[in-house]
């Protein structure tokens, strides 16, 4: 029997939460309108009006809103409200360039841990249970998102944030922790520190749930953290211009997120044609946010590739879901003409018992031609020193990649743990070309 944090919401009829899907999103788009100058302008510019908006559909006529808009308006310019109703400022770390700030209403940090905390019901989290965030706290928006969703479920929160990991393993076996949040490259990580101490969590550790998200995993990724933590999986997916993390989440039957349908409208477009997809297609999500009173968003383009599934879900929710994240536009590799994303590389990696769950993508060019070569590790009983079993794994590894992806990658196999570990999302490309 399913248990859900907030089961009138999760549970609405469909008919019903359209309805109130469609009161929202207009709403929220007459504070973008009312508030925001971008917005004015370019609804404007399209001679588009909130009062068009006769069913959910109508969507599709307003412009997009990209990253860089955000960029553009930094800091305060996608702000609708002043900065007397801001409770708080996140921020994406501007890696790959001017980094952008998002505000959030006291509503809209309560509605946020609302979120995750359905989540926490999706593994069997109560108020009695102890959850451990070991995201890493501060501008991003995983540490803070998570722990608001602890407290919204009422559970006992420890705030470990990511880092300082003997320690996180210690702080989990002692306080008996129930559910464990951080990335998927940071629970192996936590796992396998555990194992090396000498603990088999699986057995000996009382955690039961785990929700993993912020950046990819594979089938095989989540299968060994899992197992070697002894634990139910829940994906989490979020991004710090829309809220942070609980956007969707999965529950029991897997198959993928739930989108807190609630509180965010998903459409998937053609990212070539920008045409709105059917329910089921691949394609790049786009969000628009119906209750977010500080930074209003309309139809903006996340670059996460995914379908939405529509099928019920037999636990009951009857918010539709969006299928495991494949990974972004941004990152998708065109290896001599063949599309991939490294989660597909990591798939096949991950069926190789002789190699670790590490790898890395390295690009380079000559001349024209981008290079791409895939370092993995092998495990630690593994002998390395063997050359025919090194260049025989190394040929099997390559067919394998060639079977099921139909790229041809060079291979370096290197020590194991030379692959630098993640305590937050894992690097996996490391881009050089010029
Ligand atoms: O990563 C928010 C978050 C924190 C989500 C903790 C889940 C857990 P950003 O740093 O803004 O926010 O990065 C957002 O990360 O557009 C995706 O490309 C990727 N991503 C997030 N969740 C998933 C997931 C947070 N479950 C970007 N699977 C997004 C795959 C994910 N990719």
């Amino acid at each position: 029997m399913a248990e859900y944090f907030q089961p009138e919401i999760e549970t609405m009829p469909r008919e019903r939460l359209r309805e109130l899907q469609l009161a929202a999103m207009k709403e929220s788009m007459r504070n973008a309108y009312e508030n925001v100058p971008l917005y004015r302008e370019r609804f404007d510019a399209a001679g588009v009006s909130v009062d068009d908006l006769t069913s959910l559909d109508d969507l599709a006529k307003f412009p997009f809103v990209v990253k860089q808009d955000m960029r553009d308006a930094y800091p305060f310019g996608m702000f609708a409200r002043p900065m007397s109703e801001v409770a708080r400022i996140h921020a994406s770390s501007g890696t790959t360039g001017q980094a952008t700030v998002v505000g959030h209403s006291a509503n809209d940090l309560k509605n946020w841990g609302d979120c995750f905390a359905r989540g926490i019901a999706m593994v069997g989290g109560t108020k009695d249970s102890v959850i451990q965030v070991s995201y890493g706290y501060g501008l991003f928006t995983g540490g803070l998102g998570a722990h608001a969703g602890g407290e919204a479920m009422g559970c006992a929160v420890i705030p470990t944030s990511s880092g300082n990991t003997k320690r996180q393993v210690q702080m989990m076996k002692d306080c008996g922790t129930d559910i464990l949040c951080c990335t998927p490259s940071y629970a192996l990580l936590i796992a396998d520190t555990a194992i090396e101490m000498g603990y088999d969590p699986a057995t000996e550790f009382k955690i039961s749930g785990g929700i993993f998200g912020a950046e990819p995993a594979s089938e095989n990724m989540r299968q060994e953290i899992a197992d070697k933590l002894g634990l139910q999986y829940c994906d989490v997916y979020g991004l710090s211009e829309i809220m942070g993390p609980g956007v969707a989440m999965e529950c029991v039957e897997r198959g993928g997120l739930h989108i807190a349908e609630d509180q965010f409208y998903c459409e998937i477009i053609d990212p070539e044609t920008l045409e709105v997809l059917p329910d089921g297609e691949w394609g790049e999500l786009v969000i628009t946010t119906l209750t977010r009173e500080a930074c209003p968003l309309v139809r903006y383009r996340t670059r996460d590739v995914t379908r939405i599934v529509s099928e019920p879900c037999a636990c009951g929710r009857t918010h539709r879901k969006i299928d495991r994240l494949r990974g972004r536009t941004d990152d998708m590799l065109i290896i001599r003409g063949v599309n991939v994303f490294p989660s597909q590389i990591e798939q096949v990696i991950t069926t190789f018992p002789e190699i670790a769950t590490q790898y890395q993508i390295i690009l380079t060019n000559e001349g024209p031609l981008d290079k791409v070569e895939l370092r993995v590790e092998t495990v630690p009983d593994f002998p390395i020193d063997e050359v025919r079993k090194l260049e025989d794994l190394k040929a099997r590894l390559a067919a394998e990649l060639k079977s099921n992806l139909q790229v041809n990658v060079q291979i370096k196999i290197v020590e194991p743990k030379s692959i630098e570990r993640s305590e937050g999302k894992a690097k996996r490309i490391i881009d050089l070309r010029g």
